[in-house]
């Protein structure tokens, strides 16, 4: 489909632009994006075939691959690559992880797929950290597209507390994400609940009484600073280079 050749499109072209024989450890995102992202990396690295044979070929015996979810982790693992954790490598080259959602400064919403704590750890100790997305992820301002809401992590104990402190925050109504195959909340790989809380466009057009404003920075702070909430899925000033993969090319965006 469209969409799908647009999320290969990107992935692709942010491997062959920031993968080559000197790349050594590799952080890997969450999602369906960056399924293709894993894709490539065979190709390049003669384990698939590749349509282009002239391609730089990448060491991949030679390349570690770390992990930001437990789906992630079996993309490496049933792919035969080496798997790393983020203890035995404390700073990662580059990492490349898909989005919900991104704004022309680069900040995101991710957490669509319940994985954005460990994705945020594995993003702050990479050297390069690259979103790959399809042209539905890109907006003017966050929480434009994606409505479904900013993801943020809980302690399950906290999650009744977390609700009405985002109400007290301007989200009308946050909603515990709940599995679809199994009854109850989804968990997450960390043994957590998620809240999605929509709050509208982050438009900094709202100012709060402590002098924050709905900016997707302030909303950050915010969010965090409220008790029982683990992780929030906004990343700010965390992404080099967004590659989206549109119906005719790609739009590569960076600062
Ligand atoms: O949960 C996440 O942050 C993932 O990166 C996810 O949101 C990416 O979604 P995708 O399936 O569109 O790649």
């Amino acid at each position: 489909s469209v969409l799908t050749n647009s999320k290969r499109l990107a992935a692709y072209k942010a491997v062959d632009n920031h993968l080559d024989s000197s790349t050594r450890i590799v952080g890997i995102g969450s999602g369906s994006t960056v399924v293709f992202v894993i894709e490539r990396i065979l190709q390049r690295g003669g384990l698939k075939e590749a349509e282009n044979e002239k391609l730089k070929k990448l060491d991949v015996n030679n390349c570690v691959f770390i992990p930001t979810s437990f789906q992630s982790r079996q993309l490496i693992v049933d792919n035969g690559l080496n798997l790393g954790d983020v203890d035995q490598y404390p700073v990662i080259d580059i990492t490349i992880d898909g989005a919900d959602e991104v704004d022309d400064n680069l900040n995101a919403i991710k957490g669509g797929g319940a994985c954005h704590l460990r994705e945020k750890v594995v993003a702050e100790i990479s050297k390069k950290f690259i979103i790959v997305a399809d042209y539905t992820k890109e907006s003017k301002v966050l929480g434009e597209k994606w409505t479904q809401g900013v993801p943020i992590e809980v302690i399950p104990f906290c999650y009744t507390l977390v609700l009405s402190s985002l109400k007290k925050l301007g989200c009308p109504s946050p909603n515990l994400r709940m599995a679809k195959a199994k009854a109850g909340p989804i968990i997450t790989d960390n043994g957590n609940f998620v809240i999605d809380a929509h709050f509208g466009p982050l438009d900094g057009t709202k100012l709060f009484d402590n002098g924050n404003r709905n900016t997707p920075g302030d909303m950050m702070k915010q969010i965090k600073l409220l008790t029982g909430v683990v992780e929030v899925g906004l990343f700010i000033d965390m992404a080099e280079i967004v590659y989206i993969g549109c119906e005719d090319g790609i739009n590569v965006k960076h600062i």
